[in-house]
């Protein structure tokens, strides 16, 4: 698959093409490469401080991405960082949901997805300012009004994914319209991503590797536009709403993930939030 390489652009040359990006009609993902240069979390976020700071957190290991409830072992934050290379056979902890033969451990399973805000919202501090090149009225909300937001969607706008190398985050699109932000802290990320456009449902892209397409078995997605590339640390990944996105950590990775509105997809992101009211 022709993959066309993500465009990297710093708030501090490229400030105005970084707001006609935001503003278009219809946005491509790009990669800032100063949105983290005023964040403390620039030198402070690693696995080591995590699992030291917070590593009585517990959590769990699933053994798949987007399954909910989870299916995986509940563990300790400092268990899973400190079982990065083991994590699916050695791991301490209970199984929860199906629990697997012990003669056949997983051999793979999903990043340990920890929510950092709810555990200190201090952390929050170590992620701002967010750049103001780059619109975000979700980072402008106050406290509670953001955390009653959350509620409504059920999904937390800032989650931290820990994942041992080769974890696989499959092709998938968030929800609600919103835009996505994924910083990498900690290790390298592969990532693939496809413009919104021809209708194929997230379910029907079950098991396509963008990395190695299988045309007979997906072929709405033979010849369609991709962009690629590698996250480095302090890469930060603004994702348009809508986009497919797909990442494989070439090593122990440590990612903030971050949802946001702006003017740009505020009334989308607030028709979206009306219809999980009324559900
Ligand atoms: O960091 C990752 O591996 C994937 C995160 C992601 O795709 C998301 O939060 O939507």
């Amino acid at each position: 698959m022709d993959l066309a390489p993500i465009d990297r652009l710093s708030c501090a040359a490229d400030r105005e093409a970084i707001a006609a990006r935001i503003a278009s009609a219809e946005p491509r993902p790009f990669i800032v490469t100063d949105g983290t240069a005023r964040w403390p979390a620039r030198t402070k976020w690693t696995l080591e401080f995590f699992a030291d700071r917070y590593g009585d957190s517990p959590g769990i290991a699933p053994l798949e991405f987007g399954v909910r409830p989870p299916s995986g072992k509940a563990t300790l934050l400092k268990a899973f960082i400190r079982h990065l290379d083991d994590a699916y056979t050695n791991l301490p902890g209970l199984w929860v949901g199906p629990k697997p033969e012990p003669a056949d451990p997983p051999q793979s399973g999903w990043s340990f997805s920890w929510e950092p805000f709810k555990h200190d919202p201090a952390l929050l501090d170590d992620v701002a300012p967010f750049p103001e090149a780059v619109p975000n009225l979700t980072a402008c909300l106050p406290r509670d009004l953001f955390h009653a937001l959350e509620a409504i969607h059920r999904h937390a706008s800032f989650s931290i994914y820990i994942s041992p190398r080769d974890t696989i985050t499959p092709l998938h699109r968030d929800r609600h319209n919103l835009f996505a932000c994924l910083v990498q802290f900690q290790g390298r990320k592969q990532v693939v991503l496809f413009a919104p456009g021809d209708g194929t449902s997230d379910g029907a892209l079950a098991g396509f590797d963008p990395e190695s397409p299988d045309d007979r078995l997906f072929p709405t997605m033979r010849g369609r536009a991709a962009l690629g590339g590698r996250l480095e640390p302090q890469d930060m990944l603004i994702i348009p709403p809508n986009w497919l996105h797909y990442t494989r950590s070439e090593n122990h990775s440590l990612t903030l993930s971050h949802n946001f509105f702006n003017a740009a997809n505020l009334g989308d992101y607030l028709r979206s939030l009306l219809a999980e009211i009324g559900r």
